[in-house]
């Protein structure tokens, strides 16, 4: 991992001399900051994600990167190699307001099918708008003349617009992370038009999947009277557009994936500390495994909930099952975070006190974030990967495990509920909203024959090869590229 100080980051350019002519808009910058027992401060490049998926397009342009540092009210202006840092300023109330309010209490249950209450506060909402002009403002600094704009996520809906008003020669593109809703789920967002008029500032707005994209057809259409056409260009790219004014929007679906060779690569590193995962976990017979930013979609307690219906069925021993879940801490201070929190901790001990003993309890619960290394080393050991979202996205997780087993070991269980689902035939899928069936499938998934087991694995670690990060992030500015001015 490159460590830069601020001080000696020779080649990173001073923000505001707009020459990139690639500006990423995200809601977070790609670092993330130290303070040493001396309080010197340097930044890192914070590993994972967007960063890696673009890093072979920041190699080819001349790229720049708007986003918020992760600290309050502060004007650090971090610098990383390679890529030019504009970083946006948040004041803590902003922070409550835009995204712990806005975007993590209103746009996140709502886009995950209602699984926590949204809150609609018209504060909160203005208070989004503003922080959505400041990025805006950051990216029109950023970009060079007809520069590609590439803005991310829900947190940033409003910048596509607020941008081509500012800087109509430049190229915009829009991706969402999360699922985009339906029409009666979206509707009820008291500033629906205005969302979707800042997204249709974009000259292409992407989504994991054809489901997301055909509902912002759909809503586009009925809110906003638009006319749309869908016109399906080949297997993995379904284009439709949006009419507005004498601008064409196209809109598509770009499954993310993972950077696949380099996770393989690094795991394969990782194969004594796997063994010694084992050894330290009392050599179970079976060891399951969860990953997961701690969050109510990812359905940690349907998991949690299928084990203890397994060991109370008698269908599965606990003196010979370990499950081990980690989970990062997310969004703390946000309610449904602190009660999905409560409720999973609840059950985990629950799940001990019942079944397990004093010196070997079933599940082990870890809140904190493991080293990247020491997730990959976990992978190999798990017998059975579990990734039992309600709802989400895509999920990398699953994608990751895939692309670490290069050993063909494992399995994936997997909710049919992730947009991973509709590519990852050979997981043991399951419905997470039925108890049976999750019962059902992790046992499959636990006492499969092994040839059909490796054979399921082995398919689905050549896919996630094949269809890595790399070829997402092109496709996307491929497209982009190819779309009108
Ligand atoms: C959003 C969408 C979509 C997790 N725990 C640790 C750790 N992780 C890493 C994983 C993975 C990432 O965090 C989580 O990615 P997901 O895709 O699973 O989930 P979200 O954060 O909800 O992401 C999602 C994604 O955007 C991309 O479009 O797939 O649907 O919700 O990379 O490995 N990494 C380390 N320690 C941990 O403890 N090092």
């Amino acid at each position: 991992m490159a460590s830069v100080d601020v001080a000696s980051a020779g080649s990173a350019v001073a923000a505001g001399s707009a020459v990139a002519d690639f500006v990423v808009v995200a809601n977070r910058l790609p670092v993330d900051k130290k303070v040493d027992a001396d309080g010197n401060i340097t930044w890192q490049r914070a590993p994972g994600g967007l960063v890696t998926a673009l890093t072979p397009t920041f190699a080819s342009r001349t790229g720049a990167w708007v986003g918020w540092s992760g600290v309050a009210d502060a004007d650090d202006q971090p610098q990383i190699d390679g890529i030019q840092i504009h970083a946006v300023p948040l004041s803590s109330s902003e922070i409550t307001d835009y995204y712990e309010g806005f975007a993590n209490s209103t746009l996140w249950p709502l886009y995950h099918d209602l699984l926590a209450e949204p809150v609609f506060r018209h504060d909160w909402w203005e208070t989004y708008v503003a922080v959505n002009r400041r990025f805006a403002e950051a990216a029109s600094t950023a970009a060079s003349r007809n520069a590609t704009v590439w803005v991310h996520d829900y947190q940033l809906q409003l910048v596509p617009a607020m941008l081509r008003e500012l800087r109509p020669d430049l190229r915009i593109g829009f991706f969402n992370h999360i699922p985009f809703p339906p029409f009666e789920l979206f509707s009820r967002l008291p500033w629906r038009e205005e969302l979707l008029r800042g997204l249709l500032g974009a000259d292409l707005v992407g989504f994991h999947l054809p489901g997301g994209a055909e509902n912002f057809l759909t809503m586009t259409r009925r809110v906003l009277r638009a006319e749309t056409s869908r016109d399906p260009v080949g297997v993995r790219e379904e284009f439709g557009t949006v009419q507005v004014g004498d601008r064409t929007v196209r809109v598509g679906s770009f499954p993310i994936s993972v950077d696949s060779a380099n996770v393989a690569e690094q795991a394969s590193r990782m194969t004594d500390r796997a063994a010694e995962i084992r050894t330290e976990l009392g050599d179970p017979k079976t060891i399951l495994l969860g990953a997961d930013r701690l969050d109510y979609t990812k359905g940690i307690d349907v998991r949690l909930r299928g084990l203890e219906g397994l060991f109370a069925a008698g269908r599965l021993d606990p003196a010979d099952t370990v499950l081990v879940q980690l989970a990062s801490p997310s969004r703390e201070r946000v309610d449904s975070y602190i009660e999905i929190r409560n409720r999973i901790e609840r059950t985990a001990s629950h799940i001990n006190g019942k079944y397990g003993t004093v010196t070997a309890p079933p599940v082990r619960y870890l809140l904190q974030p493991v080293p990247r290394d020491e997730l990959l080393a976990y992978f190999l050991a798990a017998d059975v990967m579990l990734v039992t979202p309600l709802r989400d996205g895509m999920n990398l997780v699953a994608k990751e495990y895939a692309a670490s087993r290069s050993d063909h070991g494992g399995a994936l269980v997997l909710s049919e509920f992730t947009g991973a689902a509709a590519e990852m035939a050979d997981a043991y899928q399951l419905n997470p909203w039925d108890e049976q069936n999750v019962m059902d499938v992790m046992e499959q998934a636990i006492t499969d024959d092994a040839d059909r087991r490796r054979a399921r694995m082995a398919a689905l670690h050549r896919e996630v090869l094949t269809d890595d990060v790399d070829l997402w992030s092109r496709s996307f500015l491929d497209a982009l590229d190819a779309s009108a001015r």
